[in-house]
This record gives structure tokens, C-alpha cells and sequence, in this order.
């Protein structure tokens, strides 16, 4: 498996040496936001930000911010126009040398949270999500919140000029079935899979974080009933999962090492996001350090079933905590990402070298 971090290109106060110089990370996982849902991804562009990614020596294999436009998820008469833009964005970074797309298929809103910043015992702040902060708000108000505790970043999902529309999207939104919208994601799939097939993609689908419907709008991303339904409805290997811990996770009936292992064993997991994420009651927790002492996720077990079927794709860190007075763009400092991602490849090496005793005691 190669462990990656994630890069938010020009914007990212992380530079690239900093990621460099995290034993054990061979590559980036890009996030950029330069263009809107539905537009396509210019290819020099995106080449300059390969080359920028190469020339410190860093793989460029896996991009996160290829979004899909909501009339695609609405399945709205114009999702043609914004399917053929997205097959071209493919071939455009499929030729730049990119072999993972990861994606969601949320409506509405990318991840949840309710504060950026919840404060720690220790000092540290985390992002944490408690339901009770979104009783009796509106959407967009919860937006405007959001987009207050952001500072000058920009955070992925969150774009003020996506939000401004917020009501009327809701809006349209609100006879929009589950099976609906299962139906127009299987309209999206059947016609992209083919183009990713051809120029060697794989497409990831991230899960719904948290794993729930919020305000009211559906959500089918967030077990394994719905997560295999996604893999069967075009059965080919570029149809994958971006499998998230933290996000299925939140959810403690879903069991997270025995999903990655069903998924994983049929290879229809190309990318994982690793975090820990603390219960701290219903529908509340916060976002961990990344071991497993430190949250409610087993954390060794889910890299144990990677380990144990040998699996060659790619994995970050997660979000992680603000640590040691860093401060920054949410979930995405140094600090505690290279933490989480050199515990996390300490547990593989442990993993390799034991495996074979393992397998044989089992
Ligand atoms: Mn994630």
C-alpha cells in the first residue's frame, strides 16, 4: 500500500518539502479547488501541479476534487452536459498520470461537522459533530456558521458561491427518493465507468460523513447494504470505494474492519482514509488522534485485514487534531496528520513482518 497525504496545491500552507519529509508518505493525494462542479479540468493546469508534486520527489497518483454537479445527483434533464465534462476531466488527469478519482455523491452537502474547533482535555481542538448544535437551524445559517469558523481557507464542499444557492437546491431536493436518487447515481456510474475503464481510472466513491441523512435530504452512502448495491450496479474494477473510517464509522453499527474486508477481498477498495473518531454519545462524537487507544475505531484491525490480503492501493491520515499550537486549515495541519500517518505504517510494518506466523497460527 502507498500512504499519501493530502495536498491542497496553491493554497495549502503545507508545503510540498513538509509532506516530503514524512517518513513513509511516497505521494499526494490532490485537492483543488479551482474549479467548480461540472466545469472541466483544464489538463496543463493540472500538469503544472503534477510537475510542482514530482519535482520534490512525491507520486501524484490520487485526486479528491473532481466533483460531481447536483444536477447529476438530481438527475435534472442538463446532467448530460455535466457527465461529458467529467468524463473529459478523467481522460484529462488520467493522462497526467492520475489512477484514483475519489468522489461523492452527497447531495447538498459534502462532510458535517458542528464545530471545527472543539477543545480537547489536553489543549488540542478537533473537528467534532454533536446533533443537538442542528436542532431548529436552517441549512443555511448552519453554512454561515461554518463558513465563520473557516478563516481564510477554503473548505472543500463549502464554496460560498455553492452555498449561496443552498436554499433552492434544498429545495429541489425535497421529492427526491432514495431510490431516486440510487437511480440517478446508477445513470452517473453507467456512463462514466466505461470512459474510466478505458483510460485506466479507478473511481472511489467516499461515503457520507457523517453516516446519516442530514436536514431531512437522503443519503445512500453510509452502510454495506448500500455500499454494495454501489459496487453490483456497474460490476467492474475501475467501480470502487474510497473506503473513509471515520465517516462509516461514525455510524457504530456499521463494523468497519469487517466492511473493509468484504470490500477489499473482491479488490473494490482503491483508496482509504484513516481516522479514529471518540463516541461521545448518540450521533456525537469527535475526531481522534489516530490510534486506537485514543478513539472507539480499531484501528489495528483495519489495517490488519489490509495487510492480510495484501492491499496495494492507496491510504492517508485522515483529518487530524491542532496540536502543539499549530494553527490552520481544518482537520488539514502537519502536525498530527504525520503523526497519524507514521503510526499507521508502523502498524503495516509490524503487520508484514508477523503475517506469515499469524496466517498459520490461524
Ligand atoms: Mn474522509
Amino acid at each position: 500500500m502507498k500512504f499519501t497525504i493530502r495536498w491542497y496545491g496553491n493554497n495549502d500552507p503545507i508545503t510540498l518539502p513538509f509532506i516530503k519529509q514524512i517518513p513513509g508518505c511516497s505521494g499526494i493525494m490532490g485537492m483543488h479547488d479551482e474549479f467548480a462542479a461540472g466545469e472541466v479540468w483544464d489538463k496543463d493546469f493540472f500538469k503544472k501541479m503534477v510537475d510542482k508534486v514530482h519535482n520534490v520527489g512525491l507520486e501524484y497518483e490520487v485526486i479528491e476534487s473532481i466533483n460531481v454537479h447536483e444536477d447529476i445527483k438530481l438527475g435534472l434533464p442538463t446532467r448530460d452536459k455535466y457527465i461529458e465534462n467529467f468524463k473529459q476531466s478523467i481522460r484529462n488527469v488520467a493522462e497526467c498520470g492520475v489512477k484514483v478519482v475519489i468522489y461523492n455523491f452527497m447531495p447538498v452537502f459534502d462532510w458535517v461537522k458542528t464545530d471545527l474547533a472543539y477543545e480537547l482535555p489536553d489543549g488540542s481542538n478537533t473537528l467534532s459533530y454533536d446533533e443537538k448544535d442542528l436542532i431548529g437551524v436552517s441549512p443555511s445559517d448552519f453554512a454561515q456558521k461554518i463558513l465563520s469558523g473557516a478563516g481564510d481557507l477554503t473548505l472543500p464542499g463549502w464554496e460560498p458561491d455553492r452555498l449561496s444557492k443552498l436554499n433552492d437546491v434544498i429545495e429541489q431536493y425535497r421529492n427526491v427518493t432514495e431510490e431516486q436518487l440510487f437511480a440517478n447515481y446508477k445513470y452517473f456510474l453507467e456512463a462514466v465507468i466505461p470512459t474510466c475503464e478505458e483510460v485506466g481510472i479507478r473511481l472511489a466513491v467516499h461515503p457520507d460523513d457523517p453516516a446519516w441523512p442530514i436536514f431531512g435530504i437522503p443519503r445512500i452512502t453510509h452502510n454495506f447494504e448500500q455500499l454494495s448495491r454501489i459496487v453490483n450496479m456497474v460490476d467492474s474494477p475501475s467501480n470502487t470505494l474510497c473506503l473513509c473510517t471515520g465517516s462509516i464509522g461514525s455510524d457504530p453499527k456499521n463494523n468497519v474492519p469487517e466492511i473493509v474486508e468484504y470490500f477489499v477481498k473482491r479488490n473494490r477498495i482503491s483508496a482509504l482514509h484513516v481516522r479514529n473518531i471518540k463516541f461521545e454519545g448518540e450521533h456525537k462524537f469527535y475526531e481522534s488522534a489516530h490510534s486506537t487507544d485514543a478513539g472507539s475505531l480499531d484501528i489495528y484491525s483495519i489495517m490488519k485485514v489490509l495487510v492480510d490480503n495484501n492491499f496495494d492501493g492507496y491510504i492517508r491520515p485522515d483529518h487530524g487534531r491542532m496540536i502543539w499550537g499549530e494553527k490552520g486549515r481544518a482537520g488539514y495541519g502537519l502536525y498530527d496528520r504525520a503523526l497519524g500517518l507514521v503510526y499507521l505504517d508502523g502498524l503495516r510494518e509490524a503487520l508484514y513482518k508477523t503475517k506469515d506466523e499469524r496466517l498459520k497460527v490461524n
